[in-house]
């Protein structure tokens, strides 16, 4: 088989580069080892910036997160026992993020790809790159019982942080960074209301806890846990318990408890791979970065790269220009960055770490009062969250 661009993953990265290419007429084939619905049922993001927003209209895949999604202006931040709102929509001129689900995003572009009858082969296993470093990479997986091989042009490596595009560079031409945090993310997913219209970021002594959702009816809830806690240690009641612990008399009062559809622990990490073109390799999204979930950044950051890789490939095709697939990397690590620092500081902002001591204690508590009294300190934590515009090549 022959394409000119094999995308390695089904996430919302492979997905969506693969319907922004065909709207461009580059034809691609998406390889991905899981099955469609092993992809579906992972519960992920549900904040979806404005230049996602736009990249999903040019792919053509945005009527349903326009009409389903939750249009958000505004947080708010816990801390002390009280709650502070903070007017994103105000501090940015007017901008917004939509709450809508990851999971739902991936629907929406697998029916896209399907309808447009695009070539995805889920279940691919021993999936290799080759060739990379010339004209003519390949791609080789194993699939009932047969090797395959595909030839292109060029192979998108959308494969997540576990994939095999990154693993498939030597490991002299990459620079990681990385930072691990001592502590992650208990998930509960339930079809009970949210607690509040808006999401909540809650600072508590007990850690923190995030209160979030998919729709007027399903709520995302989260409580920070040692990074060694195993989720079956957390039956629903202790889940809502803890929940009910780190929120203010009026959450607590508010809060309607259900079974859970899921309940699961992310561990916390900051990661960049430097660069992320080799050759006629490119890789995009969770590949190249992990972001803590703090800044709700990763999706959109995956997003975004593949916003940058989707031009580049069309001027390559459409003018027969390589400088735009040159600068690729540059521009996307920009934004990567950008994101990074974004989400680190979040992150330390309105964690329990085991090490902070009195000192830091009061520093955090320090910066939460400055942030919410300060335009100027809750017009950064807006833009930021909102999400940062997208450079021109
Ligand atoms: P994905 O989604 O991991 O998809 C990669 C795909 O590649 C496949 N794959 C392979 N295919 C073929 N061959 C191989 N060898 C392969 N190895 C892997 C995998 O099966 C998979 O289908 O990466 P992608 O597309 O880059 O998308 C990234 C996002 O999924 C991720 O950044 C976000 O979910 C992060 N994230 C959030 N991002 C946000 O923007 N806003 C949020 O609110 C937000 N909340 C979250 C999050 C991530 C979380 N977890 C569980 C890590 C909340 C959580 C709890
Ligand atoms: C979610 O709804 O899953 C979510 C929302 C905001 C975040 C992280 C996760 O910062």
């Amino acid at each position: 088989m022959r394409t000119q661009v094999a995308i390695i993953g089904a996430g919302p990265a492979g997905l969506l580069l693969g319907q922004l290419l065909h709207v461009a007429g580059i034809d691609n084939v998406i390889v991905e080892r899981q099955t469609g619905d092993y992809v579906l049922g992972r519960i992920r993001a549900g904040v979806l910036e404005q230049v996602t927003m736009d990249l999903l209209k040019k792919a053509g895949v945005d009527a349903r997160a326009h009409a389903e999604g939750l249009p958000h202006h505004g947080i708010e931040l816990l801390f002390q026992g009280q709650r502070h709102r903070i007017d994103m929509h105000a501090h940015t001129h007017g901008r917004q993020v939509m709450v809508y689900g990851q999971t739902e995003v991936t629907r929406d572009l697998m029916e896209a790809r399907a309808a447009a009858g695009l070539t995805t082969i889920y279940g691919a296993a021993n999936v290799s790159l080759h060739d990379f470093d010339g004209e003519r990479p390949r791609v080789r997986y194993e699939k009932d019982g047969a090797t395959h091989e595909l030839e292109c042009d060029f192979i998108a490596g959308c494969d997540g942080y576990h994939g095999v595009s990154r693993a498939s560079v030597p490991a002299s031409a990459v620079k990681l960074y990385e930072k691990v945090y001592p502590f992650g993310w208990l998930g509960m997913l339930a079809d009970v209301p949210p607690v509040s219209d808006e999401l909540i970021y809650c600072n508590t002594p007990r850690g923190f806890a995030l209160c979030s959702m998919r729709s007027r009816t399903r709520s995302r809830y989260y409580v920070q846990v040692p990074v060694e806690e195993k989720v079956e240690n957390w039956s629903d009641d202790a889940f809502w318990n803890e929940l009910r612990l780190r929120l203010d008399p009026e959450g607590r009062e508010r809060l309607v408890t259900g079974p859970a559809l899921e309940k699961s622990i992310a561990p916390l990490r900051s990661f960049v791979a430097e660069p992320m073109r080799f050759g006629r390799l490119f890789l995009a999204g969770d590949a190249a970065h992990i972001v803590p979930p703090t800044g709700a950044k990763g999706l959109n950051l995956a997003a975004s790269d593949v916003g940058y890789l989707y031009q580049a490939l069309e001027r390559f095709y459409g003018e027969r220009s390589s400088s735009a697939l040159d600068r690729y990397s540059d521009l996307c690590l920009r934004r990567i960055w950008k994101a990074e620092r974004f989400s680190w500081w979040f992150t330390s902002l309105m964690h329990r770490f085991p090490d902070t001591g009195d000192f830091g204690q009061k520093i955090q508590e320090a910066e939460l009062d400055y942030l919410v009294h300060s335009p100027a300190a809750a017009t950064s934590l807006s833009e930021n969250y909102v999400g940062l515009p997208l450079e021109s090549f």
